[in-house]
């Protein structure tokens, strides 16, 4: 028998082994539980040829750690292990449970993630099936588990011949896999514009038996009343499962950021539910990155029965803040607001950080979000074709201070809302995702999904409404209006309603006054086309290949000579969102290759065609994001996409699979810096107007510099002005007129180099083209450096000669992180950047393995200047 669903605290569990819950109530809990993860064995099923598997973790994990299938990653090998996901597959293991642990009046399996179609025994009878990978799954075995051996066997059945079945009988028109909308597996598992076909199965997530008496926590929601100034009101709301238990009792103890323990509070429960009331004096309010600090309190939660036993416990970490969307309407684009206070959203599309979730570890997870905050973002859109993020993720959220715009996971398909079991099945997911994360300050939003209705006049593609639909138009979506609202208004909105109303919730992205803008990369525009989009832009990008070392990790050495090997196209999607598409990278690579020569010089080689891809993505990144910011109010967001990778390969990331920082990601420092100072040349009138844009929730002082060299770094002429520039506002705060020396040396000839100090972070420099980089008459800047080395601290000054663009650091071979990296280096103002090495080298090694390069040393100096766009 199948048990409602609900989410138990992680803290609870301890591996392997029982674990009691102890509280400040008289006696310890009666909850125990019995972790199941480990080591297991897997089998295909009906195959008698079983192996060591890991849970949690999936059936491709589990070959490659027994060496029977080669590195999904490498080359093309994606295309030689596909007859996995055709097989059933069966995990078993046995457990001891002792005569503590039966005696419990309640025993229930707790699966928190079987991916997807999983048929559960315990001692060989059946316990029920699963259908969807993002629910939690509980079975009864109070009957069935004996004192000593016991087994447990999951049969997991191939996902594609139910699909195939399904899409025979109604089609689904998507543009990823066919099929794959009819059950409720991460959509991106069968394939994307940026990530291979790896459709696997496993149990990928914690699995436990669980032990109690009595009763057990169902939910805790806590709301927040903020309205009394100098006091935050939270009500409490506790249930259980267990609704006629009498003289049930709850205790609420809150915890402030400096550990001060608050004085608890009691509440009975009647009918399986209790509401307290704590107000918290002098609350301390958690912001955004930037904004403020992250500061968190704990509130935990007590179940005890009459006796004032323990019979549960839970801790949720919340942070003191309102959020809401203020919607779009004619005099402003939606934005966010948190405490009162808009902001403008700095940020990235943030996708599944590796194909198999479970490889992704706590501290991989955390960098990612501690070098978003790094690079001055304090956005991540959570994309709906992934997976619900771990509570680790939410949890680096909470502390650092990034706002989640959180997708319901469902992505660029039409679905079966017609189908009231799918309905139903949808629903239970969302209950207890909600459940499961509404506590976390960090989310922002929830969204029903991404781009499902995806409305833009003029289009050639977009979902549009079934009865829309004309004649020859397969390629459109057919999802219909009431179907649409079904599923992502009253399922999901519903859900939210009831379980998160403090939450904003937007039906999808872009149909809630956000902006896709695709209008570049999909359709050939130039960077200059970004300029001509206002609001709130949710997702907009451009391509470029990994850095050197990530290009060897999936390559042979003779795939690396040139970006149209096959091996290296095999790993560019955009046009191949899955295994099912003829395409071989051929067209993506093209379009990278397109804008960076209608940009750029021809690159001289392979590595200089890498790392110029890189430079034209930030270049036309930055460009879009200077935009934006300037001209806030009317533009509130910036959400690039993508922030990173599920794989080695080429695609829209700033940050690659293993963690390496692209070009964009270090301009991304620059370009969302707090003040920015950026300027604008308008090449009718010869002036290059002075921006300054600030972030700050007070006003700014400070100097900003300027001056004009050629392109041999003469000076051409110089200034500085004072400038004040008010709190979260963004204009013109200056102007120079260039006029004559355009005349004199021409636009090609000519750089702006500007400088804010307002001191400390609040400092901005940026350096302002008259033409595209590909006229400019660069000359050899001659960088030189200098390390010095103290204890591990390693520091090199680099200098140039001439005025050198986007310079960076490499150390073939070395897995180093460089405090900055693509900046544009003046001569006579030598630049510092900080290194940290994973292992120490000398400084001799390290002035011999370290390069200094910039745009001029990627160039073939006989391309010449005048490059045909083909
Ligand atoms: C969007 C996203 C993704 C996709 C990206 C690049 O529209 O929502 O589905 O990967 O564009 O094409």
């Amino acid at each position: 028998m199948k048990h409602p669903i609900r989410f138990l605290s992680l803290a609870l569990i301890v591996s392997n082994t029982f674990s009691v819950v102890t509280g400040s109530f008289s006696n310890a809990s009666t909850l125990t539980s019995l972790d199941l993860g480990g080591v297991w064995q897997v089998s295909a099923s009906g195959s008698n040829d079983w192996f060591a598997a890991t849970v949690p973790g999936c059936i491709h994990t589990d070959l490659l750690a027994a060496k029977r299938i080669p590195d999904p990653f490498y080359r093309d090998n994606e295309k030689r292990v596909q007859w996995i996901s055709e097989l059933g597959w069966t995990y078993r293991r046995t457990f001891q449970t002792g005569d503590e642990m039966l005696k419990h009046e309640h025993l229930l399996l707790h699966c928190e993630g079987l991916d997807t179609l999983a048929t559960v025994l315990v001692n060989g009878v059946e316990l029920g099936r699963a259908d969807n990978m993002y629910r939690l799954w509980e079975f009864d075995v109070k009957k069935l588990l004996k004192p000593g051996t016991n087994s447990i066997e999951i049969r997991f059945d191939p996902v594609l011949p139910v699909i195939r079945t399904k899409e025979s009988e109604q089609h689904l028109p998507t543009w990823q896999y066919s099929g794959a909308a009819y059950v409720r597996k991460m959509p991106c598992n069968f394939g994307w514009d940026w990530g291979p076909t790896l459709i696997t199965c496993g149990i990928w997530r914690n699995i436990y038996l669980v032990a109690f008496d009595t009763a057990r926590l169902d939910g805790v929601q806590i709301l927040q009343d903020h309205s009394q100034s100098g006091t935050v009101k939270l009500t409490v709301q506790v249930s259980t499962e267990e609704k006629n238990q009498a003289g049930l009792n709850s205790r609420i103890t809150v915890t402030t950021p400096d550990g001060k323990i608050l004085n608890p509070i009691a509440a009975a429960l009647a009918g399986g539910n209790a509401t307290a009331e704590l107000v918290i004096a002098h609350p301390k309010l958690w912001w955004p990155a930037g904004m403020g600090a992250q500061p968190l309190y704990t509130v935990r939660v007590e179940l005890c029965d009459a006796q004032g036993k323990l019979l549960d416990a839970t801790q949720k970490r919340i942070g003191l803040r309102t959020i809401k969307i203020v919607e779009q309407t004619d005099s402003e684009p939606m934005h966010f607001m948190v405490n009162g206070m808009p902001f403008f959203a700095k940020g990235a599309n943030w996708i599944p950080a590796d194909a198999f979730p479970t490889r992704s570890t706590k501290a991989q997870l955390r960098r990612y979000m501690a070098d978003a905050v790094a690079c001055n973002m304090n956005t991540l859109r959570f994309w709906g074709g992934g997976y619900y993020e771990d509570n680790k993720l939410f949890e680096a959220c909470d502390e650092l201070g990034i706002c989640v715009w959180m997708d319901f996971k469902f992505a660029c398909s039409t679905y079966p809302a017609y189908d009231t079991n799918f309905l139903t099945n949808v629903r239970q997911e969302a209950v207890e995702q909600v459940k499961r994360l509404r506590h976390h300050p960090s989310i922002g939003v929830w969204c029903g999904n991404n781009e499902i209705m995806f409305f833009r006049g003029g289009d050639t593609w977009q979902w549009i409404p079934r009865e829309k639909i004309g004649q020859n138009e397969s390629n459109l979506g057919k999802m219909s209006t009431p179907d649409y609202n079904r599923l992502f208004k009253d399922t999901l909105g519903g859900v939210m309603q009831s379980l998160a109303p403090q939450t904003a919730y937007v039906t999808g992205s872009p149909d809630c006054g956000d902006v896709h803008y695709w209008e570049v990369w999909h359709g050939g525009k130039p960077f200059e086309a970004y300029r001509e989009i206002h609001g709130f832009i949710s997702e907009f990008g451009f391509q470029s290949f990994p850095v050197p070392a990530t290009v060897a990790a999936f390559t042979a050495p003779e795939d690396r000579t040139n970006v149209y090997s096959p091996a290296v196209k095999y790993h560019e999607r955009s046009n191949r969102a899955s295994v099912e598409s003829p395409d071989d990278g051929q067209i993506g690579t093209d379009k990278i290759m397109k804008i960076v020569r209608m940009n750029f010089r021809a690159p001289k080689d392979f590595e200089s065609t890498l790392w110029l891809s890189q430079i034209n993505q930030a270049f036309g990144i930055e460009f879009a994001a200077e935009g934006w910011r300037r001209e806030m109010p009317k533009s509130m967001g910036c959400v690039y996409w993508q922030y990173n990778d599920t794989w080695p390969g080429t695609s829209w990331s700033s940050v690659d699979y293993f963690g390496r920082w692209k070009a964009l990601q270090f301009r991304a420092r620059h370009f969302y810096s707090p003040v920015l100072v950026s300027g604008n040349f308008n090449a009718i009138n010869g002036t290059v107007a002075l921006w300054l844009t600030s972030d700050e929730l007070k006003p700014v002082q400070g100097k900003l510099n300027w001056q004009v060299t050629d392109l041999a770094g003469k000076e051409l002429g110089n200034g500085s002005l004072n400038v004040i520039q008010a709190a979260q506002k963004s204009s013109v705060v200056g102007s120079i007129d260039l006029g004559k020396l355009v005349q004199s040396q021409g636009a090609t000839n000519l750089l702006v180099w500007l400088k804010f100090d307002g001191g400390g972070k609040l400092t901005s420099d940026n350096v302002v083209l008259l033409a595209r980089p590909k006229e400019l008459q660069l000359h050899d800047p001659q960088l030189s450096f200098t390390v010095s080395v103290s204890g591990t601290n390693y520091t090199i000054t680099v200098h140039a000669a001439k005025p050198a663009l986007w310079v960076w650091l490499n150390i073939p071979g070395v897995s180093a992180r460089f405090s900055d990296n693509f900046v544009h280096v003046a001569p006579g103002v030598p630049m510092k950047f900080n290194v940290q090495l994973t292992k120490p080298m000398s400084r001799s090694e390290l002035l011999e393995t370290l390069q200094a390069k910039s745009l001029f040393s990627t160039y073939n100096q006989n391309s010449g200047n005048t490059i045909q766009i083909k």
